[in-house]
């Protein structure tokens, strides 16, 4: 059954843990009818006491739903509860965070098991779940025409944005911008250590560090722009040498601060590999191609006209 304007559709979750209680809630909230199953059935308890129907079983939760959601640890948590569920005629919707080669093969997994498959990337943290104008999404991918089937009640959570068939795609797109993520956790802690044994108030340092990280952000515009045309030295407005040579102050600046360069320096040394190959006039996007090891499987996934010619 798929949502209308009179019935919200009933669907099952699997995973009763900080991410997929809030999902609960949302789905309750809006008045769908859900099952739910968690390992360890105390944890659920909540979600009964608000309307859910606990499950005694992976398998028994799967039973009692077309649609049925997953959001567990990781990959392996979702083969290990489904091992014993008739997945035959259901529609599998994977929000357990992996890698885009796992979602690639849960998919081919489910289909096997006569299940239909979408995978899905949370970008949101469990309070901006139900939030509307929190500014959280899910990335899904795999069969279109499941996702525009079950759109309706996928975005009761949070918003969606569909990224492709391949299945692999949400979880590529999830682990770009995590990963992404993670260099800017990176910098921001190389920068607080910089300061943290001088009299400099870290909360007033702070809306500096993210006013400044904010104003830098649009530059990956810039990188695309770049990446698409095939020409890196495109709007350059910072180039490669400035930069290298730059790198000195803020590594002599670290070592009289007594911090480590560690977080730094291979950022750094990609950098200085780039510029040593000649390539002084562009900015950073040079760097990207260095960090490419295998081209022949990226040319075979890349999807930019501009990409493929410089790899052929
Ligand atoms: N929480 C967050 O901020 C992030 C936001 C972005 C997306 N992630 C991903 O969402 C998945 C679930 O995350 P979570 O926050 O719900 O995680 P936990 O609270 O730790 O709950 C984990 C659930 O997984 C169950 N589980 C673990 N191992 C197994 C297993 N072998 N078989 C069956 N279930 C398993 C666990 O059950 P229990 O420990 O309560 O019995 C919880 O239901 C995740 O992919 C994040 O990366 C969240």
């Amino acid at each position: 059954m798929t949502a209308n304007a009179t019935s919200p559709t009933p669907l099952t979750l699997l995973g009763a843990g900080a991410m997929g209680s809030a999902l609960a809630r949302a789905w309750l909230a809006a008045g769908h009818p859900l099952t739910v199953w968690n390992r360890t059935a105390t944890r659920a308890q909540p979600l009964i006491a608000e309307g859910a129907t606990l499950a005694a079983t992976a398998a028994e939760a799967v039973a009692a739903n077309q649609l049925v959601v997953a959001c567990l640890l990781d990959d392996a948590s979702v083969g290990d509860a489904l091992t014993d569920a008739d997945l035959a005629g259901r529609d599998l919707v994977n929000l357990t965070t992996g890698t885009p080669g796992q979602a690639r093969d849960r998919a081919a997994w489910a289909q096997t098991r006569g299940a239909r498959f979408l995978d899905g990337g949370i970008m949101a943290t469990p309070p901006m779940i139900g939030q509307a104008g929190a500014g959280g999404y899910v990335f899904y991918s795999g069969s279109r025409d499941l996702f525009e089937e079950h759109r309706a009640t996928l975005a009761i959570p949070t918003g969606t944005n569909y990224v492709g068939a391949d299945p692999g795609f949400a979880a590529l797109h999830d682990v770009a911008l995590l990963s992404a993520m993670t260099g800017m956790f990176a910098g921001i802690s190389h920068a607080f250590a910089l300061i943290r044994r001088e009299d400099i108030a870290p909360k007033e340092f702070a809306p500096l560090l993210a006013g400044w990280l904010a104003a830098m952000a649009p530059a990956v515009h810039l990188t695309a722009e770049q990446l698409h045309s095939g020409d890196y030295t495109k709007g350059v407005v910072s180039n490669l040498a400035m930069m290298v040579a730059g790198n000195a102050t803020l590594l002599r600046t670290a070592q009289e601060q007594g911090v480590s360069t560690e977080l730094l320096t291979p950022y750094m040394d990609l950098m200085q590999r780039r510029l040593a190959t000649g390539h002084s006039e562009e900015d950073g996007t040079g760097i990207i191609d260095l960090l490419l090891r295998e081209p022949a499987s990226f040319v075979s996934a890349g999807h930019d006209p501009a990409f493929r010619k410089r790899t052929s």
